[in-house]
């Protein structure tokens, strides 16, 4: 695993975006940037398999490299599923398609390369959203959950993980403080802790979990469940 020093050195402040530089320390970035990660990748392995239903179909909304995608692959094998992964990095996609081929050679996948504002959603049992709708705007937010929800079957559900702000100012700069110590545990200096928040500022826009639980009961979802939380990062299940 190659490791993360692209905010090392002072550089001039622009918007973090997903470039091939990203795609070459990506497994590392996330490892130690966001808390809890690995074990949600694991974890949502087996909540998918719960609700996977055979001959439908597993979307992977920002992708990335295909990690939660791989970990419903590995809890699925007995299944027949179509597996559609999308990100709008072509970085991205390309490494993912060639993780995935190398990992899971005999299994349906489509890779595509696009915003997933514009994606059709059908015949769907699973839907995973792992750390991407916080960073579409958030006038779009709603309409996507409303797509997922109409291409949702009975039964299906969206897993759903996000960074979270909490509307007591004082309660959110302390899991912010303890954010920042996790990632200083894991290495990154002040200097890349604060070049990297400068440069998602304008990205990365977080929601409340009850803003979140909110919109998802609006687009249609009957109950929403918190089943994973480390720091100010959670994940969530929302049933059709
Ligand atoms: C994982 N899910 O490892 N359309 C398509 N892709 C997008 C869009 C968009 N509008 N906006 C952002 N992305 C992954 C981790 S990373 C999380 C997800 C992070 C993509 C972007 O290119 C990136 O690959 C991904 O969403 C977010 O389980 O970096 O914090």
């Amino acid at each position: 695993m190659k490791q993360d020093n692209i905010f090392s050195t002072l550089k001039t402040p622009v918007d973090f975006n997903f470039d091939a530089a990203v795609v070459d320390v990506f497994p590392d970035m996330l490892r130690r940037s966001i808390p809890g990660y690995e074990n949600i990748i694991r974890m949502l392995g087996g909540l998918a398999c719960g609700y996977a239903q055979n001959n439908t179909r597993i979307y992977d909304l920002g992708c990335s490299l295909g990690a939660a995608t791989l970990s419903v692959h590995r809890q699925t094998r007995d299944l027949s599923l179509q597996h559609i992964c999308i990100d709008n990095s072509a970085a991205m996609i390309k490494r993912c398609e060639s993780k995935l081929k190398r990992h899971m050679p005999a299994t349906s996948v489509e890779l595509i390369c696009d915003d997933i504002q514009k994606i059709k959603i059908e015949n769907a049992s699973v839907v995973l959203l792992n750390f991407t709708l916080q960073f579409l705007p958030k006038e779009a937010r709603f309409r996507l959950l409303k797509t997922i929800y109409n291409g949702l079957l009975e039964g299906g559900v969206l897993i759903l993980s996000e960074k979270l702000i909490f509307n007591d100012e004082a309660v959110n700069q302390q899991f912010i403080d303890w954010h920042h110590q996790f990632k200083r545990a894991n290495g990154y200096s002040d200097l890349e802790i604060s070049q990297k928040r400068a440069a998602i500022e304008n990205v990365l826009i977080p929601d409340s979990f009850e803003t979140h639980q909110k919109r998802l009961a609006d687009a249609g979802f009957t109950q929403t469940l918190q089943w994973f939380q480390a720091f100010n990062f959670s994940s969530l299940i929302a049933l059709k």
